[in-house]
């Protein structure tokens, strides 16, 4: 397509789809438009990539996900059919920007953090490997809130994506399933037949999702609830107005908003109901596609593989149990041998707050059969193995890990090191029972969106020097190596870097109204607020730091500005403290007219994918500092490693691998190992005595408790001095030595600027592997076992 053909069909949306004249047309109206042009192209290679997966009768991967944090979608999709410059060409010549239309965007922001933006890559890099798949998730109509400050505290508003059209998706009113809750099990002709006594209906809301060059389209089908009758014309009649819209606006409470807390499940029955609804209504889907292409059910694993995000979608095993043994009639044995062999299982996480259980009352009652068929799939695996002592079924609770373990055919970890300590810790006796079962797949992330999108300075200088095809195959970004001592290469990697800094601080001027200094180091902690991610150690030293240049106020001090961005659970009290902390220190410090040429804090608020496109090209330094063993993965780490950050971590999860590959030399290592943190813990003086041994720390600690960033208020930041003191789980106080060291080690690397860019460039050079492009490749070769239809 040219450009002026591209003009002429943005034109035609224009008015005959928007009914809009280009004259009076606005931003958003012209955005629609031209994604309505855009979706036009992605269309027919959708239809193509369905029907060529049906002719070759390929193996179909199911993705299921509570949670897609996919972001803007129209210059993924511009990008990646090809028509960047013909979409700046067309859009210049109707008087508009490409950049700002572009901009207009809403997020949309259906996850919390990782574990959602990874099956955002995830389905970016099935399209463009060409593996026929479908996510399925929910259509929430509220995404992650809104985060605001007010007086340095966080605010939650609710989040709008839907108010605008969204452009992307189709509805399809006939793919429509009717789900149940509640009522009675029968028995009836031999056969269990649960009846349940409310039901809502789920529809399918289809989005397309195109790969890189444009060759396969997979689609991410979110269902949305609704009444099975929507509107009580009886109760309307009888004058009764709100009655009469209740059974609408009480189904639609299922896909009404999304959890907006990644780790600590809050027990309540709508989340269970959630989990239910999507989970069943993906697998009724799934069913119905492999009947209408076969008639033999014990095909089923060999043309379908079942890919369960975290234990959220768990209910999967029985309910497939249940399709497959009451529905079709199947024997128990053979159902759950079936069942087993589409499922798969991915843990994101070792912490136990996070590892879901559910009260076998609230199971019991809400999904009676589930709650049955899980006590028998729990007896026939104690049957086959006699030794095993973890029950599924655990002091009136089902444990969702177990559950999907054991209905599993491969588990996987998200890391190497988060792997081996799933083997030792959570799934100990089920990996001895099972020792082929859990295997590792390192996350990674889609070059297209994090490097070619985000970075187009970067990608120009990349491209320039070794040809395009590193978008399609990462790995190639090692011809770079060489490159990093030759001085011309990086002087243009360096002024890259330094325009990307540019852009950001007069986006911080314009946005925040405050002036960074480009030239000043880049300092970025981007992630969710947790107390294991420790933005305090972070803002601890940033207090000390704050302190040591007052001591010394003409010292050679190495300019920075350390930038935060990430939202707390708004139930999780610690981390909101944190965030209340993080602005009282950026307040103290920013006015402070003897250090604040040295050392500014910033924390934009509402931290989304968007702001990490913006961030994550202009740091200079990655802070990757959680106590070693509770990240699991991370995913920003390799996204900053590639776009040449460098990084300070602790030897947890992914850390572990960049740090291998892009070599010690070019990554600052500090902190325990994770044995070291388990024999750390137990020492109960284990803060107090890090705090004796490190006057530096001491006095950080001692200016939170004595009202330094609070106005003199003693009060305010008691409770986050006291567990520093006191309790100190997460072990801060006792990494903060070690952490001092290594950041005064970046301050002296970073003052030579031309050793830097070379280590920065070394970190682009050997992070390739991090494509998700290559995690995709793994889950099909040693999960799936399912092929690419791209010839
Ligand atoms: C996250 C992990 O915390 C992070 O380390 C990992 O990179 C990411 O998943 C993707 O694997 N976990 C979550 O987002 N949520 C939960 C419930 O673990």
């Amino acid at each position: 397509m040219t450009a002026p053909e591209l003009r002429d069909a943005i034109l035609r949306h224009l008015t005959y789809s928007l009914g809009k004249d280009a004259g009076t047309a606005t931003v958003y109206d012209w955005r629609l438009a031209l994604s309505y042009a855009v979706r036009d192209r992605i269309v027919d290679p959708w239809f193509a990539s369905t029907k060529a997966a049906y002719a070759k009768q390929s193996k179909r991967v199911y993705y299921l996900s509570m949670e897609f944090l996919i972001g803007r979608l129209l210059e993924d999709a511009i990008v990646n059919i090809g028509l960047l410059d013909e979409a700046g060409e067309a859009m210049n010549a109707l008087g508009q920007d490409l950049t700002t239309v572009m901009l207009d965007e809403p997020d949309a922001a259906l996850g919390n953090g990782g574990l959602g933006r990874l099956a955002a890559c995830f389905l970016e890099s099935l399209s463009t490997i060409g593996t026929p798949a479908y996510g399925y998730g929910i259509r929430y109509e509220h995404g992650l809130f809104k985060q605001s400050f007010f007086e340095g505290r966080q605010q939650e508003a609710p989040e709008e994506w839907l108010q605008q059209v969204h452009t992307w998706e189709f509805e399809r009113p006939e793919a429509a399933f009717q789900i149940g809750f509640g009522g009675s099990v029968k028995e009836q002709g031999g056969r269990m037949l649960w009846s349940p006594d409310e039901a809502v209906v789920a529809t399918a809301h289809d989005t397309p999702i195109i790969g890189w060059r444009g060759r396969w389209a997979n689609t991410l089908r979110l269902w949305e609830a609704r009444a099975v009758h929507g509107f009580d014309l009886g109760a309307f009649n009888r004058g009764d107005y709100f009655g009469a819209a209740e059974p609408e606006a009480s189904a639609r409470t299922i896909s009404r908003v999304l959890y907006p807390d990644d780790t600590t499940e809050d027990g309540k029955r709508l989340r269970l109901k959630q989990e239910y609804f999507f989970t069943a209504a993906s697998l009724r889907d799934v069913v119905r596609r492999f009947d209408s292409e076969y008639d033999d059910l014990s095909l089923l694993p060999q043309k379908v593989a079942i890919q369960l995000n975290d234990t959220h979608p768990a209910i999967a095993g029985p309910e497939l149990v249940r399709i497959l043994h009451d529905e079709k009639g199947m024997a128990l044995d053979t159902a759950i041998e079936t069942a087993r062999g589409c499922l798969n299982y991915t843990n994101h996480t070792l912490l136990p707050e996070a590892l879901e259980r559910w009260s076998e009352g609230l199971m019991g009652d809400l999904l009676p059969r589930h709650m049955d068929l899980i006590r028998k799939i729990d007896e026939v695996h104690a049957k086959e193995y006699p030794a095993r002592t973890v029950a599924m079924v655990e002091n009136g609770d089902v444990k969702m890990g177990e559950l999907a373990f054991t209905m599993a055919s491969h588990v996987n970890g998200v890391s190497a090191l988060h792997t081996e300590l799933m083997k030792e810790t959570v799934f100990q006796e089920l990996h001895a029972l099972h020792p082929e079962r859990i295997v590792n797949q390192t996350n990674g992330v889609t070059p297209r969106r994090w490097v070619l999108s985000a970075n187009p300075r970067l990608s120009s200088l990349v491209s320039g020097k070794i040809g395009m095809n590193w978008v399609d195959d990462l790995e190639q970004l090692k011809e770079l190596e060489p490159l990093a001592e030759d001085s011309g290469f990086r002087g243009d990697y360096d002024t890259a870097k330094r325009s990307n800094k540019a852009e950001l601080s007069n986006w911080f001027a314009k946005t925040h109204g405050v002036k960074l200094d480009p030239e000043a180091m880049f300092d970025v902690q981007i992630k969710r607020i947790h107390e294991y991610k420790r933005q305090h150690l972070n803002i601890l030293e940033a207090i000390a730091l704050w302190q040591e240049i007052h001591d010394d106020p003409n010292g050679d001090w190495t300019p920075r500005v350390k930038i935060f961005g990430g939202k707390a659970a708004p139930g999780y009290y610690f981390a909101k403290e944190i965030i209340y902390l993080i602005n009282s220190v950026a307040e103290v410090l920013n006015n402070d007219p003897v250090t604040s040429k040295y050392l500014k804090v910033v924390y934009p608020p509402n931290y989304n994918v968007s702001l990490a496109e913006q961030l994550i090209p202009a740091a200079d330094l990655s802070e990757q500092i959680s106590t070693a063993g509770k990240e699991a993965s991370g995913t920003g780490n390799m996204k900053f490693a590639l776009n040449g950050a460098l990084t300070i971590g602790t030897l947890d999860g992914a850390n572990v691998e960049i740090c291998d590959l892009v070599g010690p030399d070019n990554f600052f290592l500090f902190g325990m190992t994770e044995p070291q943190v388990v024999a750390r813990r137990a020492d109960p003086e284990h803060a107090a005595n890090a705090i004796a041994a490190d006057p530096r720390l001491a006095r950080a600690i001692e200016a939170i408790r004595n009202g330094a960033f609070s106005g003199g208020d003693a009060e305010r930041f008691k409770p986050i001095a006291d567990d520093l003191s006191g309790k100190d789980y997460f072990l801060v106080c006792s990494d903060f030595t070690d952490y001092w060291r290594a950041q005064r080690e970046v301050d002296a690397a970073y003052r030579d600027s031309d050793t830097w860019t070379r280590m920065a460039v070394l970190n682009t050079a050997r992070s390739g592997w991090f494509s998700s492009d290559r995690t995709i490749r793994g889950y099909m070769s040693d999960v799936w076992r399912a092929s690419s239809a791209l010839a």
